[in-house]
């Protein structure tokens, strides 16, 4: 069995107010590109369709055209669409039976219910076991899983922790698999998931992924019967622990500027169960710059004057520019509108600064506390701006001081 599989497409998103459609439908005839090239049995979207779980009419329109035509390919291609954690369950599925005459299978929810028979799955697995066929027969299977709020997998004791629970869903899953009667030994079995796996490496560190909860890949890679585990969730594209056999396909283009890799959909040819990866390289249409460079310090960073001096050379390129500078202070109203003026009918795209304040010599404002008397002496506005600084290195913007003062006050009084 041959997929191809990708993930995290975040239709509908937008970065610094700027549309990616264009990125999108790029990125759509690519992929078309690559599934003539593969000639997969069947295309894995692990989560995340879209940005948003209310798409808007134009985030809508591109995916349905995008579906159709990748299904009109040619005629055994099978889509398989699970939601994630941004997409609206019910609202991807809702046309689930429209998409079936495609050959396109969606999965938005598995509508639990309760069952107290322990041999017995609490909800409906024919719906998630997707049968691949090749010239009509079965040469596979997709366990299309979708994203699961902790709090819904199955638990048999209250004290099950969630990677446990996890754990046993899948265990579970391939186990009722196994008795399908359709179901043979040489057949391939493939399991997606929208989860955040303990040992997956986050480069966009930016934005809270996962929130705490993340799965234990040891444990869920202990279930053999699972060939390959086509993931979502994580954008950055990774194999997990030095197995192909688990893996992240990772977003196709940047969401943010953290994401400066490559992006990439993935090929898995699985033959008697031997997993071959490929990887398909994805070149952003509008790439990102982080412009003159990201500083390793603060005092490594250039003075606005300096870094404006410079632009010159890249506003003439389509590209997404957020600009590194050095500042005691915060960017004035004077400052904003000179960059604006710079970006004005050109190519590149502003996509806002980050400051860098340089290191003050006297600990003055950060003073250590050492004792209760220490704590109770600080104020939870002067807290509350020294814990800024420590964490983002810059001064807290006047904007935000003013807001996090309003809420202060007010708790005081
Ligand atoms: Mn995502």
């Amino acid at each position: 069995m041959k997929i191809i599989h990708t993930s995290d497409w975040h239709i509908g998103q937008n970065l610094h107010q700027f549309s990616r459609d264009e990125e999108h439908e790029y990125f759509f005839d690519k992929l078309k590109d690559i599934v003539l090239e593969e000639k997969p049995d069947a295309l894995v979207v692990s989560g995340d369709v879209f940005h948003s779980a209310t798409p808007t009419v134009v985030s809508q329109r591109l995916y349905y055209h995008a579906l159709v035509e990748l299904s009109r390919l040619y005629d055994d291609l099978q889509i398989i669409v699970v939601a994630g954690n941004h997409d609206s369950p019910s609202r991807l599925e809702a046309p689930r039976e429209l998409w079936a005459a495609f050959n396109v299978t969606v999965v938005g929810n598995l509508d639990f219910y309760r069952n107290d028979d322990e041999n017995e799955l609490p909800y409906d697995a024919s719906k998630i076991q997707i049968p691949i066929k090749r010239n009509g027969e079965i040469v596979g299977w997709v366990l299309a899983v979708p994203f699961i709020n902790a709090g819904n997998y199955p638990s048999l004791k209250d004290d099950d922790s969630y990677s446990n629970r996890v754990f046993s869903f899948y265990n579970n899953l391939k186990n009722n698999l196994k008795c399908n009667l359709q179901f043979n030994e040489n057949h391939s079995v493939v399991a997606t998931g929208h989860f955040m796996l303990t040992d997956a490496v986050i480069k966009n560190k930016d934005k809270i992924v996962g929130g705490i909860e993340s799965v234990d890949s040891s444990e869920i890679s202990s279930l053999s019967e699972i060939d390959y585990w086509a993931l979502g969730h994580v954008h950055h594209p990774q194999n997990i622990g030095d197995n192909e056999r688990m893996r992240y396909s990772g977003s196709p283009f940047p969401m943010t500027f953290n994401e400066d890799y490559q992006h990439s959909v993935t090929v898995v040819d699985i033959e008697n169960h031997n997993v071959d990866v490929k990887i398909r390289a994805i070149e952003p249409l509008i790439p990102i710059l982080d412009f003159p460079f990201k500083p390793k310090s603060n005092d490594d960073a250039m003075t606005l004057d300096e870094v404006v001096d410079k632009l010159d050379n890249v506003l003439d390129k389509e590209q997404y520019i957020r600009l590194h500078v050095k500042s005691e202070m915060s960017i004035s109203d004077v400052q904003n509108a000179r960059i604006l003026e710079l970006f004005k009918d050109k190519k590149a795209k502003y996509c806002g600064i980050q400051l860098y304040v340089p290191k003050v010599e006297d600990a003055d404002k950060d003073s250590v506390i050492k004792t209760l008397d220490d704590f109770k002496s600080i104020s939870p506005y002067d807290l509350g701006c020294s814990v800024f600084r420590k964490k983002y290195d810059m001064e807290m913007p006047d904007d935000m001081k003013a807001l996090f003062k309003e809420v202060c006050d007010e708790v005081m009084e």
